[in-house]
């Protein structure tokens, strides 16, 4: 078998995505999620001007060797743009393999480890009353673990928290320049245990809750946040440091025994070397899409795996449902599975990406169809063309850009 063409597109039903769409020879095609938020032509020309035109005439099957073509051949490694180019590579190979199988792709990956996936969902409020709600609106919906965000007193704007206008919200897109947000540390530390407190006391303690610091804290910051939230319990305290400085997570592990998880952000098995061998994480949450594929995060979850680290990917909205069903299939298949992240698309992307995942009773499934599951619909695809969008920034009250 041959591949005999690949094709890049940008559609943007609400938001962008980009999808690598690889056929072969046999006219079996497989779709890859290369969608980075807020760069996404970066990786579409990436794809299309230095990748594609080397994909022709390859052997679809040999993925593992494609992948360290396009990895240790290109010289330049890493990088979230090189590294979502090459997942979507990766995963739509996987898509083709799994389909001339005639099976769904985590029968390729081991088969289940387990009959279904628990999902958290997003509960945000500008304040306790707004968020108490949101809480009743997802257990509503089925979710059996929930991430809590909440506005600050004196800020305007946090990220992951919706204003009545839908600006300032965890979806801030069709923006020609960035939204600016703001910022207090010292005040967001005053305020979310007194969140954590209010939840508890509304709704138990044995609902799983989860909180993103988003990348925010110093060390020290990041350290009282975990203890400050012990008494609650939360299921984790997710990027509290910027970890570029895997280091810097050794002195939040040792002063708190709250659960920490991390990497959205990273893309390379190396950004996690020091966190995973010295356990100074618990849940490493790279998405397929910007870790380079399905190949490198098996490898990731192997390696967590030694240290009893969980595997629990990003699913955000800007993870297409291309990303999103590579990932369930695999957290199907490992057996150190933690939880995933879901909030749905909308459904103007769901008519683009038809998709046999399910939802139900706060359980994901990929579903039984070969290969991954989902479909790309070109027609509806055009429909909706590429808009620049830009994702927030965040400045301090003497307007200095802070980490978001
Ligand atoms: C999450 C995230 C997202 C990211 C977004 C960036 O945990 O879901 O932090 O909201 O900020 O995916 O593109
Ligand atoms: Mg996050």
């Amino acid at each position: 078998m041959k591949i005999t063409d690949a094709t890049v597109s940008v559609t943007c039903p609400g938001r962008n995505f980009v999808t690598l769409r690889i056929t072969t020879d046999e006219g079996v095609t497989g779709l890859g999620d290369a969608t980075l938020n807020g760069r996404e032509l970066a990786v579409a020309s990436y794809l299309a001007d230095h990748v594609v035109p080397l994909l022709a005439g390859r052997d679809p099957h040999r993925i593992e060797d494609t992948w360290q073509y396009l990895h240790r051949g290109a010289y330049w490694r890493r990088g979230p743009v090189t590294m979502a180019a090459i997942a979507a590579v990766d995963v739509a190979l996987w898509d083709i393999k799994a389909k001339v199988a005639g099976l769904p792709l985590y029968q390729l990956l081991g088969g289940a480890s387990r009959d279904r996936l628990t999902a958290y969902g997003h509960a945000d409020g500008r304040d306790l009353p707004e968020l108490l709600d949101s809480v009743r609106a997802r257990l509503a919906q089925g979710y059996r673990a929930i991430r809590v965000q909440s506005g600050v007193p004196g800020l305007r704007a946090v990220y992951g928290v919706h204003a009545p206008d839908g600006s300032g919200s965890t979806v801030p897109h069709q923006q020609d320049r960035p939204l600016v947000e703001d910022w207090d540390t010292d005040a967001y530390l005053r305020h979310i245990p007194a969140v954590f407190e209010a939840v508890r006391a509304e709704f138990g303690a044995e609902l799983p809750l989860l909180h993103d610091a988003h990348h925010r804290l110093t060390p020290v910051q990041a350290a009282r946040l975990g203890k400050d939230l012990e008494p609650y319990r939360p299921f984790w305290l997710e990027d509290c440091t910027p970890a570029e400085n895997q280091e810097a997570l050794r002195l939040v592990r040792r002063a708190t025994t709250t659960p920490l998880a991390i990497g959205e952000v990273f893309n390379s098995v190396f950004d996690y070397q020091t966190l995973i061998t010295e356990q100074l994480v618990d849940h490493v949450r790279s998405s397929v899409t910007h870790f380079g594929g399905l190949t490198p995060l098996r490898k990731l979850f192997d390696l967590a795996a030694l240290y009893q680290i969980k595997g629990s990917t990003h699913g955000p909205e800007d993870i297409s449902p291309v990303g999103l069903a590579a990932a369930l299939h695999l957290e199907l298949a490992v057996h150190n599975f933690g939880i995933q992240e879901y909030t749905g698309h909308s459904a103007p992307t769901r008519e683009v990406f038809p998709a046999a995942y399910t939802f139900e009773d706060g359980f994901l499934h990929p579903g039984e169809e070969p290969g991954l599951g989902v479909a790309y619909d070109e027609a509806a695809a055009a429909r909706h063309p590429y808009r620049r969008s830009y994702l927030p920034v965040n400045r301090l009250a003497d307007g200095s850009v802070h980490d978001w």
